[in-house]
Parts: structure tokens; C-alpha cells; sequence
């Protein structure tokens, strides 16, 4: 018998149910582990060599701060995964949960059913939503919210009678989930090759990234406007009868904290517009104050037709996601009859209890309105002044609290590593074994706190990023 199955054994059979819990606390980093990796597959990892290397257990969480099983206290630099919005360990959340479940843990709301959590939920996001936004449909998380988007976008042409628009136009590197339909979706090639099929009809256009894909002497300005019209392009060349939507997120966030620069939103929504093609805006990440506004389409300027929510929405203390109707669609599908869509907890109580909580939260101790004027521009100074002129440092994007790090070879000519990721991976293990949370996406360093984030932990992040881009720079013999 293996160590690994011992474990198992251990685990069910010489543990009584009730100290489960007691027991969840209080075994050694090394049980954690050989009982994580005998049972637990984690998502998106080689899971060989993850269980080879043993994994960070992380046990406890307040403010900006996690900790770990060794006692280790971390600074989470990407909010959790970049949901926890309002910080670790807010008792108004877990009272909120606490007390729904004791009222009505659960109702469906299908069959001409409804409660208050989903009411007063959907009402508070009418007022705290840009204008046209009154309408919410609610899921488990940003990947059903895209489903659920294709969904609605070909039922919304279906009422227009216009059945042939059934292309929907997304992006390479734009990420939109990882369900078949949010990883048909998102632009990830590597996600593309281990599925076994995609949802039909979903091209891709390239996207707005500057420092990696820049050709020659373009602005910033010139490269962005030519990337949006890349849209006008596809659709071209696809007929506009045929093309039912456009989606992206505002900012490219799992792809690498990549920033189009003004032009190209006010672009795409032109084209959109002249050709009658919705424009979709995923804002699971830029949304619920992330660049300082509500909502990242607005630190864009551009009003798009849906919006995709999950993440901040609960600030990841609960699983919810959700999808919002401008006006004019929402009328469509109120309209029209059956909008054949649902899932079981589609609106749940204790989620949307939770929703509320938090969104109360960031209005009423007016959080995003301290990222817009106060702690997002001192964070975006302290990095463009702390990184400015690094020899491995190409770019500094983002607004509000998300920043990215470009880790360039030579920075001036915009060149990037050659074997691409391989320099961001040993940047993030000198973070992890700084104690700071900073994500790798390919050779860019990602950046996205609590916006609860106050600024003397916002130094304390510059200041152990700097140590490991430094620590990575000295590693590459580079000065
Ligand atoms: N849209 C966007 C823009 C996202 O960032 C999703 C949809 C899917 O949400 P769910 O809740 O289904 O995961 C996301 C999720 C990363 C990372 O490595 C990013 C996400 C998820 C997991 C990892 O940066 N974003």
C-alpha cells in the first residue's frame, strides 16, 4: 500500500465526521499535501508535477493578507483570483449568508416563482449599472454568464427575424471562461487543442496588443485603430447578415493586463453599430470597480448591449455570475416569449444575499470611488515609478488597481524573451517565495488587490515585486 492510500484510509476511517473540521486545521503541511495530491485534481495544472512539488496550502485570509500552513503570511497582489474585491474576512458577507440560509437556503426561481434576495439583488444592480442596464439573469460563474450570452444573443436575432446572424466574433488571447462555450469563446490555442469540440460559428480576430504584436512605427493610437478594424474586416468578409455579435473584455485580463490604448473601443463600437451587430462586454474581471469605474467599459467610454458578471459580484466569497440586458434587448427577449435557459441556482438566495452585502459594501464605504481617486492612481505612479526605466521592464498597462508588467529582454526595441513564459514563470516563484501573489501570464506580471488595498500595503507590493524582478533580472545575468 502506498503512502497515498494509507492516507486515504486515514482519512476515512480513523476520522469521526464531526472532527472533520477540527481536523481540516489541524493537520501538518505534509498530510495537506499527500492528501491533496492523492484525491484533489486542480484546475489548469500538470498535475504529476504539481504532486511531485507539493502545493501552498492556504489556510486563512483577512484584509490583503492569506496565510499559509507553515504560518507564512502572504500579500495577495491578485485578489484572490481576481475576485475578492472587498478584502478577506468581511463579517457583513458572511452574516448576510448566514442569515439566508436560516430564512430560505434555497428556492428555484423557474416556475413563476421568485424571492427577495434575487429582487432586491437585480434592483440594486439597475442602480448601480450604467442606464440602459435594468435587466439581470443570473448563473454560477463567468463561464456560464457567456453561455448564457450566446444564448441570448441568438434569441435576440431570432426575434428580429433575423436568423442568419449566428457568427459571433471574439479574440486570440481574450479569455472568456472554460466551458466549451467560454473556451470556444476565448482566444487561449492551447485550451482549443484539448477540446473535444467547439461551439459553431465563433471566430476570432486578433487583438490590441501593443508591445508583443506592434509592427514597425505605429502609435499605440495607429495600432489599436488598425486591431479594431480587423472587426470591420471579419465581418466583411463574412457577410453582416451573418454576424450576431462581438465580444471582449474591456481590458484583456487573463491574457496579460492588456490595455487598448483610446481608440480602439470608440472603433469597435462604430462598426458594431454601422453593420447592427451586439457588442458584448465581458467585465468579470474589469467589473465592480477594478479600473476605479463601475464597470471597465465605462473607463472606456463605449455602451455595450450585454455585460457579463461573475467574480466581484460577490467579491468570490460565494460562486455567482450574471449577465446584463441594455434595454432594447432585454425588451426582445421579455417580448417574445420563452427564452428556453436556466439553471438550478439560477439566481440563488444565499448567493444573491451575498451579492447584496458586498455591492453595499463598495457603494457604501465608497471603495471604487477611492480606487479612481485615490489608491489607483497611487498604485499606478508607485509602479511607472518604480519600473520605469528597468532594464527587464517593456511596459506598465492598467487603470485603477490591475496592473501588468511586460518582462522584456530589450525593453526600447520592444523585445520580448524568446521562449515566452519561461522568464515570467522564475519572476513568479521569486514573488511566491517572497510571499507576495503576483500572477504570470506568459512573460507579463500581473497585478490585481482588494481594492480595499490601502497604501502602505500598495508599497509593500511595489517593493517585493521590485525584489523579484530585480532577483530576476541579476538570475538572466542582465544589469
Ligand atoms: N470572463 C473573463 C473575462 C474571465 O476573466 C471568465 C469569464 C470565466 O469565469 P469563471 O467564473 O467561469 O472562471 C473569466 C475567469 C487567470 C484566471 O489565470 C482568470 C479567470 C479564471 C481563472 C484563472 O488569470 N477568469
Amino acid at each position: 500500500m502506498s503512502y497515498r492510500t494509507e492516507e486515504v484510509a486515514y482519512v476515512q476511517t480513523a476520522q469521526p465526521a464531526a472532527s472533520v473540521q477540527a481536523a481540516q486545521q489541524q493537520r501538518s503541511t505534509a498530510e495537506y499535501r499527500a492528501l491533496d495530491a492523492a484525491h484533489h485534481i486542480h484546475p489548469f495544472s500538470d498535475m504529476g508535477s504539481l504532486n511531485r512539488s507539493g502545493s501552498r496550502v492556504i489556510v486563512k485570509a483577512q484584509g490583503v493578507y492569506l496565510w499559509d500552513s507553515d504560518d507564512n503570511k502572504i500579500i495577495d497582489g491578485m485578489a484572490g483570483l481576481w475576485c475578492v474585491n472587498v478584502g478577506y474576512g468581511r463579517k457583513e458577507l458572511a452574516d448576510a449568508a448566514y442569515r439566508q440560509m436560516q430564512e430560505l437556503p434555497f428556492y428555484n426561481t423557474f416556475f413563476k416563482t421568485t424571492h427577495p434576495p434575487v429582487i432586491e439583488l437585480s434592483a440594486l444592480l439597475a442602480e448601480l449599472a450604467p442606464e440602459p442596464f435594468n435587466h439581470f439573469f443570473y448563473c454560477n460563474s463567468g463561464s456560464e454568464g457567456n453561455d448564457t450570452v450566446l444564448r441570448i444573443v441568438h434569441q435576440y436575432w431570432a426575434t428580429q427575424g433575423k436568423h442568419s446572424k449566428k457568427f459571433v466574433i471574439s479574440r486570440k488571447n481574450g479569455y472568456h471562461g472554460s466551458t466549451i462555450a467560454g473556451g470556444t469563446l476565448g482566444g487561449m490555442g492551447y485550451m482549443h487543442e484539448q477540446m473535444p469540440s467547439k461551439v459553431e460559428n465563433i471566430v476570432h480576430i486578433d487583438q490590441p496588443y501593443f508591445f508583443g504584436e506592434a509592427q514597425g512605427n505605429l502609435t499605440p493610437e495607429e495600432f489599436a485603430l488598425a486591431r479594431a478594424q480587423q472587426l470591420e474586416a471579419k465581418i466583411l468578409e463574412i457577410g453582416a447578415d451573418n454576424v450576431a455579435a462581438f465580444i471582449g473584455e474591456p481590458f484583456q485580463g487573463a491574457g496579460g493586463v492588456i490595455f487598448p490604448a483610446s481608440t480602439y473601443w470608440p472603433e469597435i463600437q462604430r462598426i458594431c453599430s454601422k453593420y447592427d451587430i451586439l457588442l458584448v462586454a465581458d467585465e468579470v474581471i474589469g467589473g465592480f470597480g477594478r479600473t476605479g469605474e463601475w464597470f471597465a467599459h465605462q473607463h472606456f467610454g463605449f455602451e455595450p448591449d450585454l455585460i457579463t458578471l461573475a467574480k466581484g459580484l460577490t467579491s468570490g466569497y460565494v460562486p455567482m455570475g450574471a449577465v446584463g440586458l441594455h434595454d432594447r434587448v432585454a425588451k426582445a427577449i421579455i417580448e417574445n416569449g420563452d427564452f428556453n435557459h436556466g439553471l438550478t441556482y439560477s439566481g440563488h438566495p444565499v448567493a444573491a444575499a451575498v451579492a447584496i452585502a458586498n455591492l453595499k459594501l463598495l457603494r457604501d464605504e465608497k471603495i471604487v470611488e477611492r480606487v479612481k481617486t485615490d489608491t489607483g492612481p497611487y498604485f499606478q505612479k508607485k509602479l511607472r515609478d518604480t519600473f520605469a526605466n528597468h532594464p527587464i521592464i517593456g511596459e506598465i498597462s492598467g487603470a485603477g488597481l490591475v496592473a501588468g508588467l511586460q518582462l522584456a529582454e530589450d525593453p526600447k526595441a520592444r523585445k520580448r524573451f524568446a521562449n515566452g513564459g519561461e522568464v515570467g514563470t522564475i519572476c513568479r516563484d521569486f514573488c511566491f517565495n517572497g510571499n507576495l501573489i503576483m500572477r504570470a501570464t506568459g512573460d507579463r506580471m500581473l497585478l490585481s488587490p482588494p481594492l480595499v488595498i490601502n497604501k502602505l500595503e500598495i508599497d509593500e507590493i511595489v517593493s517585493k515585486a521590485k525584489k523579484a524582478v530585480d532577483a530576476t533580472a541579476q538570475q538572466l545575468g542582465i544589469s
